[in-house]
Parts: C-alpha cells; structure tokens; sequence
C-alpha cells in the first residue's frame, strides 16, 4: 500500500501530529474500490464514515477532516484511484469543502462570480466575458530556482556540472529533503478555503497521445485558467475510466483565517514557493504560488517537465515547441514545429500572416508539441494544450493581429492595465488604443498615465484564450492523430554572427543545434540584462531529466526503423547591423524564410555549403517587394565570431555535462571546429 500512496499520503506519516497518523493509517487500510463503496454511501462528506470507524474519541477536537463537505458533484463520479488521491490530499491539506468541476460553463460563471465578490478578479466591461485578475506583486512568475525534480538517483534528474560550476539545466532534490520540504507546507494548507477537483486532459479527449491529470487546488483562478488551456470537466472522468492519472496538487498556500495580509485579493505564500516533481510518483506538488506557470500544472510541469520523462520512456518527444501549418500557393501543405527561447515571438509566429501573396498559415499550437512516429513512421505532432497563455505587452495589431482577435471574448487577462472604458492596455498597444492624457489603472491598481515613468502592465502579464478564437486555428488543431511534421525550427535572438537561416547537414547535426541554442535573456526569466544565454531546445527550464540523456534519446530516433525524420532548420530574426538596427523585417516577412524550407521539404536544390550548415543559395530567399534588406550581411558568417561560438559550445558542454555529453555531441562540435578553421 505504501507504494500507492501519494507522496502527500506518505508525508503523513512523518508530519507527527497525531491525529494525522491516525487518519493515513486508515486511508493505507483501504484499497480503492473499498475507499469509493465507503464513500459512495455518503457523499456529502469525505470523513464523516471514516473517523468513526477508526478514530478514538480524543481526535475530535482536531475535527477538521469531519467537517469536509462536498459542495459540488458527486464522490461516485470518482474512479476508485481518484477517490483515493482526493482521500488524502483532503485529509492532509484539510479544506472545508470540495468541489468536484464538471468543466460546464454554468460553473465557470458561479466560479467568476465568486472571484468578483471576493475581490481577485473584475470584469472588463468593454468585452464580452473578459476578466481581469491582480497578483500579488510578489508572485508574478514563474521560480525556477524554486522548481524541483525529485528522484532517488541525482543523475536521472540532473547532469553532474564541473566541480566549481552551477548546474543550470534543471534542480534536483532528494526525496527525504523532498518529504521535508512538503510536510512543512501541505498539512492544513487549505483551512477555511474550497478544494477544487480538477480533471483533465493535455491532448484531445482519448487521443492515444494524451495524457489526463487530476488537479487538487484552493485556487478558483486555476479552474477558470485549466478550464481555457485544457479539456477539462466530467468528459475527462469517463475517457480516465479506472486508469492512471497524473497527481497534481497546488495550494495558495494561505489557509483561512489569514495569518498574513491579502494583496489585491490574491493569496499566496511567496517565502515558501514550491514546485515539486515526483516523477517515480507520477505526481505534481506546488505551494505558494498562484501564477499560472506554477499553478497551471498541466503546462510546463506536466506537459514538458513529467511530459520529457514519459516521452523518454514510451519513445517519443515532449518539446517547448509552436505547430504550425503551411500551405504554399501551389495548394500543398505541410506541417512544422520550432523551438524558441522566450522573447523571440514564438507566439506571433504561431499565428504568422504571410506577407507573401498565396501562402496560408493555420495555427495548432504555440507553446508545445507531444512529437511521436506512428506506424508508417511518420512524425505526428499535438499540441497537449486548448488555449493560448500568452505574454500580453508587445502583442498588438501590428505584431500579432491574429491574438488580437482572440482575445476580444472570453479572455482572462493577469496584471495587464485597464483603461477607463474597462478595456485591456499594455506596452505594445499605443497606436490601437492610444491613450495619451488619459488616466489608466496599472497592473497593481494605481492610477497611470502615458509617459509617468512605470510600465502601465507587468512584463510578465497574459492573457489566457481559448485556441479555437484564432482566426487562424487549423483545422487539425484536435486530430488525435496529430499532424505530420516534415521540419523542426530551431531559433534564437542573436544579435550577432547568426545568419537569418540555415540548416542542418544531417539528424545528429539538428540535434547539435539545438544543444546549442543561445538567446538574449528575458524579462519573465528571474535573470536580467541583456546576455545571451544558453537555452537548448528553448528547454532549460522544462527539462525533466538529464540533459545528456536527453539529447541521447534525440539522436536514437535516428536508428528507429522506417523513422522519416524531418529535417532541421535554424532562424535568427535578430541579427543587428553595425548601427544597432534590425537587419531583417521579421513578422509576416519571415514567410519568406518559411517559403525557403517549404522548398527545401519539397527538395528543391536551392541550399549551399557552408561552416554552420546548408545556407539560402544567394538569390533564393524571395525578396520580391521586400524592400531595402542587407541579404549578403544577414547570412555573413565572420569567422573569429564563429570560433567563439564554437568555444562557448564547448565550454558548455564541458562545465555543464563533463560526463553525460554524448560522443556525438563533441563529434559535430569538432566537424563544426574543422568547417570554421577553413574559412577564408
Ligand atoms: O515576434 C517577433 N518576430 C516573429 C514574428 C513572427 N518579434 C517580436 C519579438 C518580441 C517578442 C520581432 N522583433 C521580430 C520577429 O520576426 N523581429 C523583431 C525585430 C524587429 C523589430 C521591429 C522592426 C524590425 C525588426 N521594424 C520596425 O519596427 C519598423
Ligand atoms: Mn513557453
């Protein structure tokens, strides 16, 4: 039985409060259909069969878990294995009710409602269903030096870095230190407040891509958000069946009555932020934090961090990638991902309007692709998500009309500004919504005016849509087959010495790239300046695993049999000439660097050698009515800034995996070394 428990089942045991020991001794008694037949017979509440059965009269006074009521669905409606994980989680975290979502819209409304009265969201009157929610200015982002992967072996979760070197691809904890970290937090987290029950899925309802998880949270936010990104509801309870799920549970970590001060009705525990990853569990624990990158748990941590384990195990590839299909003006279409850092317009590319006449390009996704051959050996892409969580400044008619019709309806915005007519505003919207002289309410609730020195929204605000609003979305955006994918993108910001594409010689070369991927850092990272950063795969936060195996497991799809890989590509919108400039128009213009790898797919001899891989052959990027573009110093390769690239890889590999970088890895960095020693 200790094998089943959930780790939070488990920290009971050591959390050494008696009442405590008693309640999982009783829960370990049971099995699961035992849990549901003894609930089933009252489902109003959780505990009130159970202590009396085992618990001696002197527990009473504790009497928290007596006091469980379910104030929404049905117990019955649970399969044994999620009765048992609610059991627990109930009875460490102890809220006083539970509430079972059904995913319907008359819920989403009670729950909006509910937020509104309690002060942490508002309507925005100027749309139909819009919402507008304040954070704690404390708890505005994701915490990755706050996120952890627990294991027992240190090197299944993390590469060993050089003596004297920060490890920066991922945190692992022990699972002693683990059960600490946890007992320390979760008991009695949920005092006073509602325990929501959140089922979903990351993919289309019974795809065999799919993966469902549970959600426990305190947080009707997080309903309101997993109710837009995933397929979330009772829907989800009859495809789970008797199966296995994914745990999830996340608490604001603010039991009622608050011990501290709620800021803009937003509560949270920001001294104590955990986002914690059992994958020998199969299980999600976050505390303190309400913020969608920690809260939303089947994003970055199911979908990419849990997600990259699964994918190593079962064969297949869970990537922080776009999908996006394209069809060119001969009618025939094609389908591809692409990988990049924060702050490269992954987004706006997600949802490109051409500039060029007779392509179209429909969107499946803009953050991840679930990546799998099938049985013909093509690779099939989903995207595990059903909305967009967008980053809100910057995004505007001229970067990314397509989101600007999405998010007109049934958006919910975090930390944007408002303006006096009850619209959204932010840094990027001053030629759509000018608003000079006028007097807007920032992202933490003050007055603001054009040009008074603070940013009106936080760098780091969203919006969060439902995918289908795209005008855009394509028409596969549900397959359960997912799309074919005939390319892979790499790319990063890269002010220097990058060409604006190229592509790679081979597989192992592709993989290459991507390990050695580098961007100007961000604003939503905790990093700041403007450095360029290694982030490979655009995965550095979201690596579940070892990195080196890791980039194992990308270069074994090349022996898979019949494996028709795509071919791999690198894009630099952000090369800078020598006054500072952008040298390439970027946005819809890059159909033109999308119109070049159509042709490549398509296998038209339009590349030429070069040190970093096959380049453009001069005259092949259509610049028809591109205007004055530098083409020859956008693709100029200087050779001392190509040895430093060369070294830098090197350096990262050796301080990062002086022992888990594959032979392969350090065989294309010396092919790269001899290609740039022979440059004139
Ligand atoms: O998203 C961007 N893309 C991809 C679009 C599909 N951005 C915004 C990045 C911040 C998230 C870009 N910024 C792109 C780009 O291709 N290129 C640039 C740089 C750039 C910015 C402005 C201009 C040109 C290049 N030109 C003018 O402002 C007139
Ligand atoms: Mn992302």
């Amino acid at each position: 039985m200790m094998r089943c428990a959930a780790a939070v089942g488990r920290l009971l045991l050591r959390s050494g409060i008696q009442t405590h020991k008693r309640t999982c001794a009783l829960i370990s008694s049971f099995h699961g259909s035992e849990v549901a037949s003894a609930l089933n017979l009252h489902t109003s509440s959780i505990l009130s069969q159970v202590p009396r059965m085992n618990m001696a009269p002197d527990v009473e006074p504790n009497g928290l878990n007596l006091k469980t009521q379910i104030v929404k669905g049905d117990l019955s409606s649970l399969s044994p294995k999620v009765q048992r994980y609610l059991l627990e989680c109930v009875s460490v975290c102890r809220p006083d009710k539970v509430y079972i979502c059904d995913g319907s819209e008359e819920e989403n409304t009670e729950l909006v409602k509910q937020m509104v009265e309690e002060g942490m969201m508002k309507k925005l009157p100027k749309y139909d269903n819009c919402w507008l929610t304040r954070t704690d200015p404390a708890d505005v982002a994701r915490v990755e030096r706050l996120t952890f992967i627990s294991t027992r072996n240190k090197k299944d979760t993390v590469a060993q870095p050089k003596p004297g070197i920060k490890g920066i691809l991922g945190n692992w904890m022990s699972p002693e230190e683990m059960e600490q970290a946890l007992s320390s937090r979760f008991p009695g987290c949920m005092q006073g407040r509602t325990m929501y029950v959140i089922p979903y899925s990351m993919g289309p309802v019974g795809s065999p891509l799919s993966k469902i998880g549970i959600e426990l949270t305190d947080s009707p936010y997080v309903v309101a958000s997993m109710r837009i990104m995933t397929r979330m509801g009772t829907k989800i309870l009859k495809a789970l069946g008797d199966g296995d799920f994914v745990k999830c549970l996340h608490s604001v970590g603010l039991p009622l009555p608050a011990s501290r001060p709620v800021i803009n009705g937003w509560p949270c525990d920001p001294e104590k932020v955990i986002i914690a990853h059992l994958p020998e569990k199969n299980e999600i624990c976050s505390y303190g934090s309400g913020y969608g990158g920690n809260s939303l748990l089947g994003k970055k941590c199911l979908a990419l961090r849990l997600g990259s384990i699964l994918a190593q195990r079962e064969g297949w590839l869970a990537e922080h990638m776009l999908i996006l299909g394209i069809t060119n003006p001969e009618g025939k279409k094609i389908y591809v991902t692409a990988a990049f850092p924060s702050a490269c317009g992954k987004t706006n590319l997600a949802m490109l309007i051409p500039s060029l006449p007779g392509y179209k390009m429909e969107c499946v996704g803009d953050d991840i692709a679930w990546l799998k051959f099938d049985q013909n050996g093509v690779l099939r892409a989903i995207n595990p998500e059903a909305g967009f969580f967008g980053v809100a400044p910057g995004t505007s008619d001229q970067s990314n009309p397509n989101a600007m019709a999405a998010i007109q309806q049934n958006t919910v915005f975090t930390n944007v500004a408002e303006t006096p007519d009850g619209g959204f505003w932010w840094e990027g919207l001053e030629k759509d919504i000018p608003v000079d002289g006028q007097e807007l309410t920032d992202w933490t609730g003050k007055p603001w005016t054009l040009g008074c020195g603070r940013p009106a929204a936080h760098p780091n605000s969203r919006f969060c849509a439902p995918l289908e609003q795209c005008p855009v979305v394509d028409p596969l955006w549900q397959d359960p087959q997912g799309v074919p994918i005939s390319a892979i993108i790499f790319g990063g910001r890269r002010p220097q010495g990058v060409p604006l594409i190229y592509e790679a010689y081979n597989w192992a070369h592709g993989v290459f790239i991507g390990s050695g991927m580098r961007s100007e850092a961000t604003a939503a990272a905790e990093h700041s300046g403007k450095v360029i950063m290694h982030d490979p795969f655009a995965m550095r936060p979201f690596f579940g695993y070892n990195f080196g195996k890791y980039l194992e497991h990308w270069l074994s799809m090349e022996q898979r049999p019949a494996a028709q890989l795509p071919r791999i590509f690198h894009v630099n919108w952000f090369r800078k000439d020598a006054a500072g400039k952008f040298i390439w128009p970027g946005f819809g213009e890059n159909s033109r660097v999308l119109d070049w790898i159509v042709r490549r797919v398509n296998g038209e001899d339009c590349a030429v050698e070069s040190a970093a891989g096959y380049l453009p052959r001069p005259g092949s990027i259509n610049v028809d009515g591109l205007g004055e573009v530098d083409m020859e110093e956008l693709f100029r390769l200087p050779k001392d800034f190509w040895q430093e690239e060369v070294e830098a890889i090197g350096r990262f590999y050796d301080e990062q995996l002086p022992e888990d970088c594959p032979a392969e890895m350090r065989r294309q960095l010396d092919q790269l070394r001899e290609r740039v020693e022979k440059m004139s």
